[in-house]
């Protein structure tokens, strides 16, 4: 209990760097902002190396740090396991907390394969009959602009869907010495731009309309076949070995792919790490009979707007800033025009699982719909396996 009669909830972190900052420092700002009806404390930072696990969780309030992920799930004071890891210990990680009666919230993709991911499912599913709960930390979802144009499409402001355009650009390994990070290792990271920002945009899209992508037609490209090992992973890519060696990329720089959706709209998808000058650039722009919507994370307390059913003199998009107290998760923040960022996205993450936890309810996107998107992901591959082939995604 907290001095002012509320609930605490023990949270424990497994991983610590780029992920683990956000949610870090998401778990804190939570309560101050918001009035969550459950606080989350932070217990225990979990990390394999105790010398710069415990730097980071000095830095952020952690109270201890676990060396073993597994003594850091069986804590009695822990009551929720945040997955930060890459993707090669999603599942067993996941599986070992939900099955030690833990929340979870797990860091995108939700998992490596479709196999992976099902088995999630399952643990999830079946940890939910005694009131676990469980989400995929499909952040963008919960950036105000986003969570608004999911408001307009589901008010039958855009009407029916005939195009979906998506893009994930970004440039950190446009330079051919940029080292070979986890993100770049199939047994790491699982994929390639396809699992770590395509998937970004196929779940944005999917929310965002509603719907679900029923078959893809898909190409991917590894641009640069070989790198330099790098000598340590701080930061996006790490920095390189002084020895010269270089190792095997065995991931796709970027993927392209045709889609449909279930209500009939056609869409195109594009995820790149070689969009020299783009940095986070997630464009989504959605045609509808009603009218449309556009948005850009470079751009992202901006949503673009058009109503199609005004007199066409005074149509054309409208540039809304998502900033006011009617629009999501902004009464939390500053007044209007105070601009937000890319971390509180996270923090509104925080809040939505705290509440869906105290009022007994189950959050989205759960790991059904990480599952979802692990299918698609694996159509493109098959898909472009198969020169292009067209591809269904089983479930739709
Ligand atoms: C790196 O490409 C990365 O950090 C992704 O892993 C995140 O999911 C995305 O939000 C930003 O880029």
């Amino acid at each position: 209990m907290t001095d002012d009669g509320k609930p605490t909830l023990g949270i424990g972190m497994v991983g610590y760097s780029f992920m683990g900052a956000a949610h870090s420092q998401a778990w804190r700002n939570a309560p101050s902002f918001f009035d969550v009806p459950v606080v989350p404390v932070l217990r225990a930072l979990g990390g394999r190396n105790a010398e710069a696990a415990g730097e980071v969780a000095s830095r952020f309030g952690w109270e201890s740090v676990e060396t073993d992920w597994r003594q850091l799930v069986a804590r009695d004071d822990v009551g929720l396991v945040d997955v930060c890891t890459p993707g090669d210990t999603h599942a067993e990680i996941a599986i070992a907390a939900l099955e030690a009666g833990k929340h979870v919230l797990c860091e995108k993709p939700l998992a490596n394969s479709v196999e992976e991911a099902e088995a999630m499912v399952a643990a999830a599913e079946k940890a939910a009959e005694s009131g676990v709960r469980s989400l995929v930390g499909f952040t963008y979802r919960r950036v105000p602009a986003i969570a608004l144009a999911r408001r307009l499409v589901a008010d039958g402001r855009i009407g029916r869907i005939y195009h979906v355009r998506a893009q994930y650009l970004q440039d950190w390994i446009s330079d051919p010495e940029a080292p070979l990070s986890w993100r770049l290792q199939k047994d790491r990271a699982g994929s390639g731009a396809l699992g770590d920002i395509g998937a970004h945009i196929v779940d944005l899209t999917q929310h965002i309309t509603g719907e679900r992508i029923t078959g893809v037609s898909a190409m991917l490209e590894t641009f640069v076949k070989e790198r330099p090992l790098p000598s340590s992973s701080s930061g996006l890519s790490g920095t390189v070995s002084e020895g010269g060696q270089r190792g095997p990329v065995t991931v796709d720089d970027a993927a392209v792919f045709l889609a449909r959706f279930t209500g009939g709209a056609l869409a195109t998808f594009e995820a790149t790490r070689f969009a020299s000058g783009r940095k986070n650039a997630i464009r989504i722009e959605i045609n509808g009979s009603k009218g449309s919507l556009a948005f850009d994370f470079e751009d992202m307390n901006v949503l673009h707007v058009h109503d199609h059913t005004v007199d066409p003199g005074l149509g054309g998009f409208r540039r809304v800033l998502v900033t006011e107290p009617s629009h999501p998760y902004v009464e939390g923040w500053w007044p209007p025009g105070h601009l937000l960022g890319y971390e509180h996205a996270f923090t509104h993450q925080a809040v939505d699982l705290l509440t869906a936890i105290a009022a007994g309810t189950d959050p989205a996107p759960s790991f059904a719909d990480g599952l979802g998107v692990q299918r698609v992901l694996a159509a493109v591959e098959r898909s472009a396996a198969a020169n292009s082939t067209w591809t269904e995604v089983p479930g739709t």
